[in-house]
């Protein structure tokens, strides 16, 4: 594969932007290389600006769940945008999107839309310690909430792939309110709450972790996590900006069987448009601005175009739930397709797989945590990601993070994939 075009663009970006892209993970600085500039996207497959055609595992980093340009969905974005596309003003399919993504999942009320995952959390976290009192949260070590100041300790995603989980920037005076504990050890969590009694607001957590690769909660860890937050007050907050409307109609709460007390989305709920947005009981929400005391706002928040993508996808997915059982199934086959390849390697790996989210470390130990993720060997995965792309399959550029796999991937290309994954050389 020749990318010269994206070479010479990225050497042009880089003069006006930062690092050349608008998102770190992007720039290939986990994997080497040049990034790869997309042309246009069609159904699973990325045209690049070289005129190669990849398969695509990353689906916007989890947006593109139906495809790329989806019919129902661009048809629904251009008929909005002919009629305005932000007003600044209510409009009806916000109530529409709302009632829909409200019908779809438990043990929330009422959602307020906000603009990415990162403005979810942030503001999640904010109406918990306006609901509580309390200063303080838990977040889990390679967690990802976004990139607002109190998540970026220990950050995963992005944020471990520069090595820098810790970004200066963030004061002590925030970071002394963010409590650590590794994902998976519900005693280290017990002793926070038990050190800090009384003083924490909430607990929040990527119920299936994606950012550091995707990593499953022990059932006894995730339960115990509900109860302990409903012992001690502490309001438990999921993160399912990734796994929101990707595992289900009901997302992680519906798939692990657990009432969360405030729920993030982000990604599908926007349809590839930016859209993020969080929901709770109406006496929680009751918290909020301009019914209570907690403020938050937003220019575009609700803005009719997003909110048309957005609508279009959720409508998709909850007319043909079917969708998310055959993900399910073709990430189940990808999965026993790659063990298989893998296996002739001779070399450590691991295979997490939940829904139609997986991850491949190359280590001997189960990977349940950061401390385990972060033990795979770079260079191999390096070795791999690059002989992926250069025989046409695009991967998330970094270690810690997750496959999410399309609605529109062929068990033809799912076959192509794990073929080329036969003939690596590791
Ligand atoms: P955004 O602000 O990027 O829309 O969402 C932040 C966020 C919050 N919570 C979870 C569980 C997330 O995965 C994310 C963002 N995910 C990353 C991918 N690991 C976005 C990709 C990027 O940073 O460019």
């Amino acid at each position: 594969m020749i990318y010269q075009r994206s070479s010479a663009l990225f050497a042009e970006a880089k003069k006006y932007i930062p690092g050349g892209v608008n998102s770190p993970v992007r720039a290939f600085k986990a994997v080497g290389g040049d990034p790869i500039f997309v042309k246009e996207a069609q159904g699973a497959y990325l045209y690049d600006e070289d005129g190669n055609r990849l398969i695509d595992y990353i689906a916007s980093w989890g947006p593109m769940i139906l495809g790329h340009a989806h019919q129902a969905v661009v048809q629904a974005v251009i008929e909005k945008a002919k009629k305005g596309t932000s007003f600044g003003m209510p409009t009806e399919i916000e109530t529409d999107l709302a009632q829909l993504a409200v019908s779809m999942v438990p043990n929330i009320d009422k959602i307020r839309f906000v603009n990415s995952g990162t403005e979810a959390c942030m503001s999640a976290v904010r109406l918990a310690r306006g609901n509580t009192g309390k200063d303080k949260i838990i977040k889990f070590a390679g967690c990802y909430h976004g990139h607002s100041d109190s998540f970026l300790i220990q950050a995963g995603s992005g944020a471990i792939t520069f090595g820098s989980p810790n970004s200066p920037g963030v004061t002590q005076g925030t970071a002394k309110d963010t409590l650590l504990a590794d994902f998976n050890d519900l005693e280290a969590v017990r002793s926070l709450t038990q050190a800090n009694k009384g003083e924490i607001a909430a607990v929040i957590i990527e119920p299936i972790a994606g950012n550091m690769g995707c990593i499953i909660p022990t059932d006894e860890f995730i339960h115990g996590l509900r109860e302990l937050c409903t012992q001690e007050g502490i309001l438990l907050i999921f993160d399912e900006v990734m796994t929101g409307f990707r595992l289900g109609r009901g997302g992680a709460q519906e798939a692990l069987g657990i009432d969360a007390d405030i729920v993030t989305f982000g990604k599908v709920i926007g349809g590839g448009l930016p859209v993020g947005a969080f929901g709770a009981s109406s006496e929680i929400m009751s918290h909020l601005a301009p019914d209570g005391p907690v403020y938050q706002a937003g220019t575009l928040s609700g803005n009719p175009l997003a909110m048309a993508a957005g609508l279009a996808m959720l409508t998709e997915l909850n007319d043909k739930p079917e969708i998310f059982e055959s993900l399910a199934k073709k990430t189940e086959y990808l999965h026993y397709g790659l063990e298989k390849s893998l296996m002739t390697k001779n070399i450590p790996f691991q295979i997490n797989r939940y829904g139609s989210m997986i991850s491949v470390h190359f280590t001997e130990a189960p990977v349940v945590d950061f401390k385990s993720s972060a033990k795979g060997n770079n260079d191999t995965f390096k070795a791999y990601f690059h002989g992926m792309l250069q025989n046409g399959i695009y991967l998330p550029p970094s270690a810690f993070e997750s496959y999410f796999l399309n609605d529109a991937l062929s068990y033809a290309d799912l076959d192509e994939t794990i073929k080329v994954v036969e003939g690596l050389k590791l």
